[in-house]
């Protein structure tokens, strides 16, 4: 359907787009790419099925952005399914539930890690080539290990930006069950992106002594505890103080890794590893607000989504805002030449 045969105001008739938007991914500037994948999820199952399940919920969202003029022309698509991530994903989690249920049976670890690497490495390519045509990109997982290809693709289109990473988990374990590439490693991966200046994180309530000596010995990781912001809030401080100075560690470009368990688990009930406390839906909205007003979004990703109705309607909007901002920014009217999609595509460097 043209653009111009599309009524804002209506019911959602295109059923294969998120929101019903009537972009493919030729003439779109921001493609969702679903990696349906959780092969190494520890405990509750069922991101696998996010991808489908947002696009479903996403159908229900209105599409006035109070935030942003006219933001139903935003040209949002999603791309193809990938029905042999998801049927490899599937075949290696059996797998690997078997090995993370009795640790000390090795049976198909290399096997696993093998086909997380090709996970990766799948991202990474239909990322690079959607950055090459001068899209912007984010992925809607599957475990939080699918949005690693990306980083590492936009390490090549820009000289250096800055991770805000919304979590309850710090993700930083070398390796997790003999695993290499699961949910727990992704910010140790993405750290090796040479581009990646700053890790900030956001909402962290659980973590393991590795990961906390981690944080204090490394000067690029910046955390901002659960406990510590609500004790800042209990003793008078306001969220607007903290997000000032949570904005202010980032650099001009920013990446957003948004884990849904960095919610409070009311809003992912179903979520793979959910913890008591985190971000109200809109803590979290004005904290993304803010960002947009004076940072550029370059990519981003909604990650351990689960498959339950109130999962997929909360992630369905976390991303109609996201995507919003990361197209058209904020308006900070103290800004001056704000001008945030560029549409640059072309590399920065050669790979
Ligand atoms: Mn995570």
């Amino acid at each position: 359907m043209h653009q111009s045969a599309f009524d804002p105001n209506g019911p959602a008739t295109n059923s294969k787009n998120l929101f019903g938007l009537p972009y493919r991914v030729s003439d779109a500037d921001l493609i969702v790419i679903p990696v349906p994948w959780e092969v190494t999820t520890s405990y509750g199952s069922g991101t696998s099925d996010a991808p489908e399940n947002i696009l479903q919920s996403s159908l229900q969202v209105d599409l006035h952005d109070m935030d942003i003029p006219e933001a139903w022309k935003s040209r949002i698509a999603l791309d193809n399914f990938p029905v042999d991530i998801y049927e490899r994903g599937q075949q290696f989690n059996q797998k690997a539930r078997v090995i993370a249920e009795s640790p000390d049976v090795k049976g198909d670890i290399e096997a696993i890690n093998n086909a997380c690497e090709e996970m990766v490495k799948w991202v990474y390519d239909r990322s690079s080539q959607l950055l090459s045509e001068g899209k912007r990109v984010c992925t809607l997982g599957g475990d939080h290990s699918t949005c690693l290809g990306l980083i590492q693709a936009l390490g090549n289109f820009n000289e250096s930006f800055s991770i805000l990473q919304i979590d309850a988990h710090a993700d930083l374990r070398k390796s997790y069950c003999g695993f290499n590439y699961s949910h727990a490693s992704v910010m140790h991966h993405a750290l090796n992106v040479s581009q990646v200046n700053k890790l900030v994180q956001v909402g962290i309530r659980d973590l393991c002594e590795e990961e906390a000596n981690r944080i204090q010995a490394n000067a690029k990781i910046i955390t901002y505890f659960d406990s510590a912001y609500r004790e800042r809030l209990y003793r008078g401080d306001t969220w607007g103080n903290i997000v000032k100075e949570i904005v202010s560690t980032l650099g001009p470009h920013v990446y957003v890794s948004f884990d849904v368990d960095g919610f409070n688990p009311a809003l992912c009930p179903n979520t793979g590893t959910p913890v008591p406390g985190g971000l109200e839906f809109q803590e979290a909205i004005y904290l993304l607000k803010k960002v947009a007003e004076s940072r550029e979004i370059i990519g981003f990703d909604i990650s351990e989504t689960g498959n339950g109705s109130i999962d997929g309607n909360v992630s369905a909007r976390l991303l109609y805002k996201l995507a919003n901002i990361t197209l058209h920014g904020i308006k900070n009217p103290a800004r001056k030449g704000h001008s945030l999609y560029t549409g640059a595509g072309q590399p920065v460097k050669p790979h």
